[in-house]
């Protein structure tokens, strides 16, 4: 049996995302509610003032505040060993900077793991999932004003203490190395500058990208000082970083299509990962800071707090693979936040998102062979667009085969030796997508009723990866037919 005994098999999801209730119960508005809906061609707009008139997908995402115990128990039929969830931030501290926690936010969690308990599974706590109260966004220009660390671990510390007997498993920030790409702007920045303007960047002053990497240096010692007081909490804890797995390929045997890769390599892909697991920044982020222009602002402490809240495990996503160049004419592909040069081996979804299993294998090798502490997949999956058949289902064939073929890859990888924690499949259930705003962008094991335009009457329905995805974990990963 190629997976361990206790293998965390389940799904993930984040609060803005899936959740809604966006203003109910105390909870304050957080940067995603102030970003609209988009498409791929049309890219997400964000505002200032959120305008009545206008429909923001975060508002009510697929309602999971008011679905929970309809969702966890579907997550128990499938048999999840595992729920990966975010807490939104905003519910706990709605301005970030409360006196008190919101007692309302605290409750909505603790009900939501008593009734994971109830069908055995352990939750995956992401403490910050592309999430930052809009308040604490505006007054100190997201993560790039220092007092955001405060902020952020007086909030670690306030989840980790109320759910230290009901949560082992935590992550600091999702997809952190995000930050380290001038697509992530908005992700670690706030939203500074003009409103109405689209909420990804695709190009900066080396003054901007110096307000980045601040901004992401910030987040690391925010992480750090979070793992340090977690593990003071509870020893028990297991705190990890979380990557978005970004596998860059040489496009051709020249060595400078080789140097390219490595480059991206570093900089999109270890970085973060360096930072967080050997607890210094990497020597190879001298060189791209000085040929970027690029200066952080940093204080003489910071560097002893990275050294002592190193992380205890390493999780990632992966959804696709990419390849670099030094030829401009060479052909370029869409991608989950960073894109790359297109390979012609690989097939790619209905997004231009490129499949490729076979880099999953590859990608936990190469992480567990640099780090050595465990590796945990906790976000793949597809993005499709879900047709009801004749007899009224949803028989997502591409969905299972997407999946199979993954599974397989990790199979392949502990085979390999790579010491392996579990999988946590992407959007469970139908939710909210990240990169365009769409409902009809589905990874679901169960859809949920709802559009792009926010119509729809929130039911759950199972769909056929729903019945697969079953027997795949009561056989721990035998069945995978
Ligand atoms: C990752 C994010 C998730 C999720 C996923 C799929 O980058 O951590 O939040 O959304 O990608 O991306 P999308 O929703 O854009 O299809």
């Amino acid at each position: 049996m190629p997976f361990k005994e206790g293998f965390l098999w389940g799904g993930a999801t984040a609060a803005n995302q899936f959740e809604g209730g966006w203003d109910v119960d105390g909870k304050g508005a957080s940067v995603p509610d102030h970003i609209r809906g988009g498409t791929v061609s049309e890219p997400r707009l964000w505002d200032k003032e959120i305008d009545p008139e206008i429909y923001y997908p975060s508002h009510e995402a697929v309602d999971f505040y008011h679905h929970y115990k309809e969702d966890i128990a579907l997550y128990g039929e499938m048999g999840f060993k595992c729920f990966r969830l975010s807490i939104n931030w905003a519910r706990i501290y709605p301005t970030g900077e409360d006196a008190e926690p919101n007692q309302k936010g605290l409750e909505f969690y603790h009900n939501v793991f008593a009734e994971c308990r109830k069908y055995g599974i352990e939750p995956l706590v992401t403490i910050s999932h592309y999430e930052l109260p809009w308040a604490l966004s505006v007054k100190y220009n997201g993560w790039t004003g220092r007092p955001v660390i405060d902020a952020f671990v007086r909030y670690a510390t306030t989840v980790f203490t109320e759910y230290k007997d009901e949560v082992k498993y935590w992550l600091t920030f999702n997809e952190i190395n995000i930050g380290a790409g001038a697509m992530g702007r908005i992700m670690s920045l706030g939203m500074e500058g003009e409103d109405h303007k689209p909420m990804f960047k695709m190009s900066e002053t080396p003054e901007e990208a110096s307000d980045r990497f601040t901004a992401l240096h910030n987040q690391f010692v925010a992480s750090a000082k979070a793992v340090k007081i977690g593990h003071q909490i509870n020893p028990d804890f297991k705190i990890g970083l979380m990557i978005a797995g970004s596998l860059v390929y040489p496009y051709t045997p020249n060595p400078l299509d080789i140097k390219k890769a490595q480059d991206e390599m570093n900089m999109k892909n270890w970085f973060c990962g360096d930072v967080q697991v050997r607890g210094h920044y990497p020597y190879y982020a001298k060189r791209y800071f000085k040929d970027n222009n690029i200066t952080i602002r940093t204080e003489p402490e910071d560097f002893e707090i990275l050294k002592e809240g190193t992380v205890d495990f390493y999780s990632f996503s992966y959804y696709m693979s990419s390849c670099a160049s030094v030829d401009p004419e060479a052909l370029k592909t869409a991608g989950n936040m960073f894109s790359g040069i297109k390979n012609p081996y690989l097939k790619a979804s209905d997004w231009g998102w490129q499949i490729d299993p076979e880099g999953l294998r590859i990608y936990l090798n190469e992480v567990y062979g640099r780090y050595e502490i465990p590796v945990m997949v906790v976000e793949n999956g597809l993005g499709a667009v879900d047709v009801r058949d004749k007899d009224g289902k949803f028989h997502d064939t591409y969905r299972i085969n997407y999946l199979r073929d993954h599974i397989k890859a990790m199979e392949q990888a502990v085979e390999d030796g790579v010491d392996l924690m579990g999988y946590t499949m992407w959007g469970c259930t139908d939710l909210v997508s990240a990169s365009t705003g769409e409902m009809k962008k589905r990874y679901g094991f169960v859809y949920v009723d709802r559009d792009n335009d926010g119509n729809g009457d929130m039911h759950r329905e199972r769909k056929d990866s729903f019945y697969w995805y079953k027997k795949v974990i009561a056989s721990n990963g035998e069945d995978l037919d």
